[in-house]
């Protein structure tokens, strides 16, 4: 059946149900962004052409919200809890019944079992009834309930998951046999899916797919509005919760804050129930917290949003820079990680996050985003006056658009498929005569540094991504592919790992191998320059655009990607 976009959300909002606040919380912003939704819509239609869309049966399981994980969001969606999961599921919901799909939403167990056709109080029997989706989005709380409650056919439809999994989960955490040899356990398991199940808030891991949430933009009105009325010296200060103040990830706030207080009038949005919150300074103009839609129109007023620390990598500042504001936020150094802070510990990632808000500093960057060293008086003082001469545009990266989500999605539920192998046979056994080069579909770039695909069409193997946007180049020793990508103006593509699993490569890239290993590793393929030994992977879920070691320089598979929408290739749609 094709899928035909839809121009009305108000089935979608039947549904989601009622009844806790997080439901309520999401479907106010649904209706809030139905119109944006709807104009997106239009666009990404015309931008397809009638393309053939195929409609997928979709559950929705939102495991964090269910009694049986404890929902304790729900509760705290009044109070300046976390807002930031609600944000990206309404989003995500909004995007999937947008594209035209069969939806059903679930937020308890009950609801769960039935529509996995699993009977009432027949808890964990093992199901066999076929599955009657394509395609389940939840989280890991939700896994954790599908294995329970699916029996073995959990292991049979497990590829049909995606998990949507805020800071993302790198190969070596995922694949149970090698986390467990090799320290890379965690509280959230290890479930052997394909990395690119696993769908992040933010593009920090190419080795997950990335999904995101969507920020609102304004129009030609509402540009001119607020650059007619932005008061120069007012900040807002990122943080509903007042423990946000008390105990900030970064040291001596009282002073950052009285120099702050020197030149703007400081803002907050901190929840308190009948007095204001002590750790909240009184020259700070306290609203307490506010719904969603009155934030940001208060940003739209403010000049600067500035960062204390935490919460990291949420939602916020995105619509501060959408809203027209400066967003200033503390650098890390050094970086936080599940290594030496409290907030990262035991989630499946080493990944190293080198300020409140990376994607921020990284992708978004000046003038709209500054990252100072806050221990640093002076170099604080000089942006907050630098800041204020400063003259910004409102500004939304197109992949946090409604229509950048909504073609990012839409690519995804076309071209993904986890069900079927890897579409070339893995590993390669390395002994034997190496394949000679004419047959390879890589040729060496003229200047030697990196290979490029070039095989004619015929042999074209049918990927997605498609090969035809594929690099490979050579890591320096101690570091990832996905920095080395970066370093290339590329991004690294997991999917591309089998076609470059070869001895051949490493003959082709002009690296000497005394000898070829196949071993399971979240570094190979690599090459242990000293040693002149080549290592190839032999367990295709542990290829890892993240890992690095000293001890080698890696094969990286990159490939291009469309700007500002980094999760797409040119000619990937
Ligand atoms: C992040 O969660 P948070 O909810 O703390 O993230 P924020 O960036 O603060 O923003 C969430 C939403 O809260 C809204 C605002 C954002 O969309 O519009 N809001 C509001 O409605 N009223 C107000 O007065 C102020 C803000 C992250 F998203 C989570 O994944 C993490 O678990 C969490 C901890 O790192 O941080």
């Amino acid at each position: 059946v094709q899928a035909a976009f839809r121009n009305n959300l108000s089935y979608l909002l039947e549904l989601i149900g009622s009844g806790k606040e997080s439901l309520i919380f999401m479907k106010k912003r649904i209706r809030h962004l139905a119109s944006q939704w709807l104009l997106a819509t239009h666009s990404l239609a015309q931008k397809l052409k009638g393309r053939q869309r195929d409609q997928k049966q979709i559950l929705v399981h939102i495991g964090f919200l269910t009694e049986e994980s404890g929902d304790v969001f729900s509760p705290r969606v009044l109070k300046g809890g976390p807002l930031g999961e609600m944000v990206q599921w309404a989003d995500i919901l909004a995007a999937l019944f947008i594209l035209g799909h069969s939806l059903k939403v679930t937020v308890s167990l009950k609801e769960l079992q039935s529509n996995l056709g699993v009977p009432p109080g027949r808890g964990n029997c093992p199901l066999t009834v076929p599955l009657p989706f394509d395609l389940i989005y939840t989280d890991y709380h939700g896994l954790q309930q599908m294995k329970q409650h699916m029996g073995l056919s959990f292991k049979k439809y497990r590829c049909r998951v995606r998990v949507i999994d805020t800071f993302g989960t790198e190969p070596a955490y995922n694949l149970e046999e090698y986390a467990t040899l090799h320290g890379y356990r965690t509280n959230w398991g290890y479930w052997n899916l394909n990395p690119k199940q696993f769908m992040t808030m933010f593009p920090h891991t190419p080795d997950n797919s990335f999904m995101g949430f969507v920020s609102e933009e304004l129009n030609e009105t509402e540009r001119q509005f607020i650059k007619s009325n932005k008061a120069s010296n007012m900040a807002v200060v990122y943080g509903k919760e007042a423990s946000i103040w008390k105990k900030s990830t970064i040291q001596g706030k009282e002073k950052f804050l009285a120099i702050l207080n020197k030149y703007m009038e400081i803002h907050g949005t901190v929840y308190y129930e009948t007095q204001r919150p002590p750790e909240v300074p009184a020259f700070v103009k306290n609203h307490g917290l506010l719904p969603q839609h009155e934030f940001q129109q208060l940003l739209r007023k403010a000049k600067l949003f500035i960062g204390f620390g935490f919460p990291y990598e949420g939602p916020a500042p995105l619509e501060a820079i959408a809203n027209g504001c400066i967003f200033l936020q503390s650098r890390f150094n050094p970086p936080h990680s599940s290594l030496n802070h409290e907030f990262f510990r035991g989630k499946p990632t080493s990944r190293e996050v080198s300020s409140q808000h990376p994607y921020a500093e990284d992708f978004i960057g000046k003038p709209h985003v500054w990252t100072v060293d806050y221990n640093n008086s002076e170099e604080f003082e000089a942006a907050i006056k630098t800041i204020m001469r400063t003259k910004v545009d409102p500004y939304v990266p197109y992949e946090y658009t409604c229509e950048g989500m909504l073609e990012r999605i839409h690519a995804y539920i076309q071209h993904q498929d986890f069900c079927a192998g890897p579409s070339l046979p893995l590993p390669e056994k390395p002994q034997g005569h190496a394949v000679p080069s004419s047959l390879s579909p890589f040729s060496l770039s003229p200047n030697a540094t990196h290979l490029v695909w070039s095989h004619n069409a015929s042999n074209t193997p049918s990927a997605w991504p498609p090969v035809s946007s594929m690099q490979v180049w050579v890591s320096e020793a101690g570091r990832a592919c996905t920095e080395t990508c970066q370093e290339h103006g590329l991004v690294c593509e997991p999917a591309f790992f089998q076609f470059i699993n070869k001895k051949d490569v490493f003959l082709q890239l002009r690296m000497s191998c005394d000898s070829t290993e196949s071993e399971m590793s979240h570094l190979y393929p690599a090459v242990a320059e000293n040693v002149q030994e080549c290592y190839l992977q032999k367990e295709p879920l542990l290829f890892s655009c993240a890992g690095y070691s000293t001890k080698y320089r890696r094969l990286c598979p990159c490939r291009s990607y469309q700007k500002g929408q980094v999760a797409l290739c040119r000619d990937c749609l």
